[in-house]
C-alpha cells in the first residue's frame, strides 16, 4: 500500500482551488456512506438484505431491498457537510430538496446510484456507487439546475464492493484509488494515478444482444472475434460481468473496452445506462485516466442533459479503440 496515506490526508493535500474545502468535506461524507453500504452488502443474506421489494423505481425496475437501504444510507451521511444544496438518485423520481438546517452551505448537488448492478446482488457477484457533483446556480435548485452536462462536473468517483471494498475519484486532476482497510475502517491510497493502459485486447459487452446492435458495433465486434486471422491481426479477450463499476474498474487497471451500445430494443428509451450518474462520472474518470468515452457520434461528457433519468449509448475504455468505434460511426473507417 503506497505510503499508507489515508483519504483525508490526500484530499488536504491534493484538493485545492475554489471547491477544496466543499469537496474534501462532502468526500469524507461520500466516503463514510459507501463503508456503510459495504457493511450493508457485507451482512447480505443475514440481515435480510436480499430479497426483491414490491415496489418498482422511476425507470420500472424491480427495487431490491439493498437498493432502497444503500439510497437511504447515502442520502442521510451526505446531508452532514452542509454542503448539498439537492440530490437526485437512480431510486428516485424527483431531485431530492436538502431540509433548510442541513444545506446551510448548500452550493453543490450530488447525483448518485447508490447500488449499480444491483442483479447481481443475490448472487454474490461485484455491486458499485456511482456518484457525480455538480456545482448549483441555486442554493434551492430545482431540476433545471441539475440538467448540465458531463464537462461541467467537478468531481466523480465510484465505490467497488468487490474482493475489497475501493473508491476511486477524479476531482478534474487525474484518478486515484482507495483501499478499504476493514480492520481500521480507513481507506488507504492504495492505486495512485490510474492511467488507462492505451493498448488493449479486451472487450466488454452484452454479447446476447448481437442481432439489436447497429452496424458499426456488429463490426467491430466482429473484427475482435476474428483476432489474429483477421483485420485486428491479434486475438481478443472477453469479459461481462454486468456490473458496469467492476468493468470500468478492470479497464482502469488492465486496459478494455466498455460498451452498452444503443440496439433495436433499446431505441425508443435511447440506450440503457443513464447520463447523468452513470455515463457521465464514468467518463469523466475514464478521461481522466488518458481514455475516452463516446455515444458513438459524440463524446459523452458533452450530451445535452434534457431529462434527470435520460439514458445514452456509452462506450468507454483504452483511448485506441474508442477512436476506432467512433470511426466506425461515422464511416470514416471504410471496410
Ligand atoms: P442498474 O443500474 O439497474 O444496476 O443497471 C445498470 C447495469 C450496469 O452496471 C451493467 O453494465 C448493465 O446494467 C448490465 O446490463 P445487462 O443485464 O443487460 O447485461
Ligand atoms: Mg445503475
Amino acid at each position: 500500500m503506497a505510503e499508507h496515506i489515508t483519504i483525508t490526508e490526500f484530499l488536504l493535500k491534493h484538493v485545492t482551488g475554489e471547491h477544496s474545502l466543499a469537496l474534501t468535506s462532502m468526500l469524507k461524507d461520500i466516503a463514510d456512506a459507501c463503508k456503510k453500504i459495504a457493511l450493508a452488502i457485507d451482512q447480505g443474506a443475514l440481515a435480510g438484505n436480499m430479497g426483491s421489494l414490491a415496489s418498482e423505481n422511476v425507470q420500472g425496475e424491480v427495487q431490491k431491498a439493498l437498493d432502497v437501504i444503500t439510497n437511504d444510507i447515502f442520502i442521510e451521511t451526505n446531508q452532514q457537510s452542509g454542503y448539498v444544496a439537492g440530490m437526485a438518485s437512480e431510486e428516485m423520481d424527483d431531485i431530492i430538496q436538502i431540509a433548510e438546517p442541513q444545506r446551510q452551505k448548500g452550493q453543490y448537488l450530488l447525483l448518485f446510484d447508490p447500488l449499480d448492478g444491483s442483479s447481481n446482488v443475490n448472487v454474490n457477484i461485484s455491486v458499485g456507487t456511482i456518484f457525480s457533483i455538480l456545482k448549483s446556480a441555486n442554493a434551492k435548485p430545482v431540476l433545471a439546475d441539475f440538467l448540465q452536462a458531463g464537462t461541467e462536473q467537478i468531481c466523480a468517483g465510484y465505490a467497488l464492493y468487490g474482493t475489497s471494498t475501493m473508491l476511486v475519484l477524479t476531482t478534474g486532476h487525474g484518478v486515484n484509488g482507495f483501499t478499504l482497510d476493514v480492520a481500521s475502517g480507513e481507506f488507504y491510497l492504495s492505486h495512485p494515478e490510474i492511467k488507462v493502459p492505451v493498448d488493449t485486447q479486451e472487450f466488454a459487452i452484452n454479447m446476447s444482444n448481437y442481432r439489436f446492435w447497429q452496424e458499426p458495433v456488429q463490426r467491430y465486434i466482429d473484427e475482435c472475434l476474428q483476432g489474429a486471422e483477421g483485420i485486428r491481426k491479434k486475438d481478443f479477450n472477453m469479459r461481462w460481468v454486468a456490473s458496469m463499476v467492476a468493468e470500468v474498474h478492470r479497464i482502469l487497471v488492465r486496459g478494455g473496452v466498455f460498451m452498452y451500445p444503443i440496439d433495436s430494443k433499446l431505441q425508443l428509451k435511447g440506450g440503457k445506462l443513464r447520463l447523468m450518474y452513470e455515463a457521465n462520472p464514468m467518463s469523466f474518470i475514464i478521461e481522466q485516466a488518458g481514455g475516452a468515452a463516446t455515444t458513438g457520434i459524440q463524446r459523452i461528457l458533452e450530451v445535452h442533459s434534457n431529462a434527470l433519468h435520460q439514458r445514452v449509448p456509452v462506450m468507454m475504455g483504452s483511448r485506441k479503440e474508442i477512436e476506432r468505434i467512433a470511426a466506425y460511426h461515422s464511416k470514416k473507417i471504410a471496410h
